[in-house]
């Protein structure tokens, strides 16, 4: 048997390869971002993507072992690096990413960075999250939230087989998983919430105690797929965080007919409070010719009642555009992460065509006079170029004074 040093020898160009492999990709995490707008005023889009498939460590990766892997190939392919979550934890960015290998299952990794645009850096090893008594079979789409309770929730998707459709190998189970912790890297699980619909998605835990009571908001739908007569943003209060379940659901932000949300919706992130209401962020589908297309939208709800709507903008925030367009998934934005900063900026985390995660950056002022200024769906063609006129005719008078 060769020892590992005649194997080496043996191979020539794997020390020189693996320097290649390290170099490109500290270049790659090292590369500065740089704003290039693109957000309609409201926000600016940065020029390269924030993580992707290639961000992930390279021991996550490749065997380096000159013995075990002496064409140095890339032994546990990773896909894609999309919808996370973020906070703010001891002063450092942080994403919760979703990570897809190759395999198809998705795990978590938090990732951080200085200033919350580039830089950014896998920590030394993914999440280990603890399972139920019924194994997940993917978990994904995790939403972290700084709750007034003192724990940080994460919340998230658990996919398991669809026992009543033993034969359909595509009949999937989707039900909101909960984990707590206090470090980011050690996570204790909960029972997953139970709720009156048959799946759920997109679930998010509100960050303040309403009444007494954990808030969630949720998206109960009838199938993994098809939300059926389910849908919309639904909100629901449960008592207790470790065996959490919801009674009646109310719908915060509904689908409706021709408008983005037309197919199915559902919150991003847990809400920001600003002194005019909660900020809220989340994703609408529709449907069209080339399939299903995903943006994301914001509005706006009481600070009291958070389930009450106060501003909803028409449409959406942010589309795909450009490169955004194409990927695993195409034409999806997907948002499951942002963070507010101690001067008002907001960081948008979005993914674009589950494969990879973009920054965008905002601050709070701009983002309520967007909601509160932009003029609500009228749901119908004329009404919508009266709201056109009504702009126009003061624009044409300069009676809003903005050219006088
Ligand atoms: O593929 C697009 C998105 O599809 C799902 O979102 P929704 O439940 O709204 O259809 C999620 O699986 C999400 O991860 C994915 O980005």
């Amino acid at each position: 048997m060769q020892t590992i040093d005649a194997v080496v020898q043996g191979t020539p160009g794997w020390a020189a390869r693996l320097g290649v492999l390290e170099k490109t990709h500290e270049a790659l995490l090292n590369q500065p971002n740089e704003a290039v707008g693109g957000g309609w005023g409201v926000f600016e889009r940065y020029r390269y993507p924030v993580l992707t498939a290639e961000h992930v460590p390279l021991h996550w990766r490749y065997d380096l072992n000159p013995r075990t892997n002496p064409f140095l190939m890339e032994r546990m392919g990773v896909d894609a690096v999309f919808n996370s979550g973020a906070m703010k934890f001891e002063g450092r960015y942080v994403q919760a990413a979703r990570i897809e290998g190759a395999d198809r299952k998705s795990f978590f990794a938090i990732a951080e960075s200085p200033n919350g645009i580039d830089n950014w850096r896998f920590w030394d090893c993914p999440i280990r999250m603890p399972e139920t008594e019924r194994p997940d079979v993917n978990v994904y789409d995790m939403r972290l939230v700084e709750h007034e309770d003192g724990w940080i929730y994460g919340v998230f998707c658990t996919e398991r087989k669809d026992e009543a459709h033993p034969h359909d190998l595509t009949a999937a189970d989707a039900q909101v998983g909960i984990a707590r912790t206090h470090d980011l890297v050690t996570w204790y699980r909960l029972p997953d919430l139970k709720t009156r619909a048959a799946q759920q998605r997109n679930a998010v835990l509100h960050p303040e105690f309403v009444k007494g009571k954990y808030g969630f908001y949720t998206r109960p739908q009838d199938g993994f797929i098809d939300i059926g007569s389910g849908g919309g943003v639904g909100w629901g209060v449960c008592d207790d965080i470790t065996h959490a379940e919801i009674g009646e659901e109310v719908i915060v932000s509904p689908k409706r007919y021709h408008t983005i949300t037309e197919v199915k919706n559902g919150e991003g992130p847990a809400p920001l409070k600003t002194p005019e209401g909660w900020l809220h962020m989340a994703h609408a589908v529709r449907n069209t010719a080339a399939g299903l297309r995903y943006v994301v939208y914001v509005y706006v709800t009481d600070l009291k009642e958070p389930w009450r709507v106060t501003y909803a903008p028409a449409g959406y925030l942010i589309s795909p555009r450009g490169p955004e367009r194409v990927g695993d998934v195409s034409n999806v934005i997907f948002c499951g992460g942002w963070i507010l900063d101690d001067d008002g900026t907001v960081f948008i985390y979005y993914a674009s065509s589950d494969t990879r995660m973009h920054v965008g950056r905002s601050d709070l002022d701009r983002l309520l006079d967007y909601c509160k200024n932009t003029p609500p769906d009228p749901l119908r063609s004329a009404a919508c170029v009266e709201q056109r006129y009504e702009l126009i005719g003061r624009n044409l008078t300069r009676g809003n004074g903005a050219r006088a």
